[in-house]
């Protein structure tokens, strides 16, 4: 069986983009893969964190994925500190990666700008990011177009370590779900929509308030057109919507674009907010439930004692190919 990985960052309360471009990919994906997902933590914290916000959201973003139809019997799930050999293969990763290499992610280069005084994690991030999926010989990385380049990077220091010393890694590809590949900014359809924006109105969270995800799409940025009518590189805001919809309804563009072409964008944004808002509440009721159980920690125990097993193997044979310890 052929095996995927994918992690997402606790770093506030998932969107409906990472909902979209990661999770409901997964909860399709299970079920011909073997799966494993685990909370990219470690990443999280290369931009500083409260530690108790942190643990928080570690556990809220664990609790979604259930939620969200993440199922513990047909995936491996884990949080990626808790398993040190991450760290121990990033180390022995990064030597064997470029600085040059690394300054060309773009991720890279959009968060540093934010930011003059930036950490060395910030840099070096793809590396553990390749570390994480080199461990588990993965076939596919599913993730949102924008991750493309660090699966990308990931396999070629994968085939530069093989090549140097013989082969120990699988080399990764990236798997890009074709329909809502990116979700936009409902307030600036220019920009993805991103857990970490700071316009709250423009972007969905799973655990909003149902009322306040109707104002959200209904206060979507649109144009003066007037016609439901797929263009992103003209009407960025109501393209953004229509992909929202497709996702949703499993509807083609075309089909969407027929069924709304004599209504105003007031009527399409309606039928939007409805199918997004069915959906996010059956993840409501679940959510509140798994939170109230103790499901979660039995699920992790058995996640970090097979990935653990699994990581340590890879780690011994790097060591040893590499001429490291006794
Ligand atoms: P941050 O704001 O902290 O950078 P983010 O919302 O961009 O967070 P990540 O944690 O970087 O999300 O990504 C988690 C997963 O969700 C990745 O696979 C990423 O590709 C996907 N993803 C994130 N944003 C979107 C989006 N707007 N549309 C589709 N997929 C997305
Ligand atoms: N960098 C990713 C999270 C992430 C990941 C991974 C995804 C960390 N390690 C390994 C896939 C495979 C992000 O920010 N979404």
């Amino acid at each position: 069986m052929k095996r995927i990985l994918t992690g997402l960052q606790p770093t506030g309360e998932i969107t409906l983009g990472n909902y979209i471009g990661a999770i409901k990919q997964i909860v399709e994906l299970q079920e011909k893969y073997d799966s494993y997902i685990f909370v990219a933590d470690l990443h999280s914290i290369t931009i500083p964190k409260d530690p108790k916000i942190l643990r928080e959201n570690i556990r809220k973003l664990l609790a979604l994925y259930l939620a969200c139809g993440i199922d513990p019997n047909k995936n491996t799930i884990f949080i990626q500190s808790e398993n040190e050999y991450h760290t121990n293969v990033s180390w022995m990763l990064e030597c064997n990666t470029y600085f040059g290499e690394l300054s060309r992610m773009t991720q890279f280069k959009d968060k540093s700008k934010k930011n003059t005084n930036f950490s060395s994690g910030l840099f070096t991030y793809p590396v553990l990011m390749a570390a994480d999926i080199l461990i588990y010989d993965v076939d596919y990385v599913p993730v949102g177009i924008d991750q493309k380049q660090h699966v990308e990077i990931a396999r070629d220091i994968a085939d530069r370590f093989n090549k140097k010393y013989g082969k120990i890694f699988k080399l990764p590809d990236a798997l890009i779900s074709e329909v809502g590949t990116k979700i936009m900014d409902l307030q600036d359809p220019y920009h993805k929509m991103s857990k970490s924006s700071e316009n709250q109105n423009g972007v969905i969270r799973l655990l909003d308030n149902i009322d306040l995800i109707r104002k959200k799409i209904m206060s979507a940025v649109t144009d003066s057109e007037s016609i439901v009518r797929f263009d992103p590189d003209n009407k960025p805001g109501i393209s953004n919507l229509i992909n929202i919809y497709s996702v949703f309804t499993h509807k083609n563009i075309s089909e969407i674009e027929e069924e709304f072409n004599s209504c105003n964008y007031g009527d399409f944004k309606k039928s939007v907010a409805d199918v997004v808002i069915n959906e996010i509440s059956k993840i409501q009721n679940k959510y509140d439930e798994i939170m109230k159980s103790n499901q979660i920690d039995k699920i992790l125990d058995d996640g970090i004692r097979k990935t653990r097993e699994i990581a340590k193997r890879k780690y011994e044979a790097m060591k040893l190919e590499m001429g490291l310890g006794r």
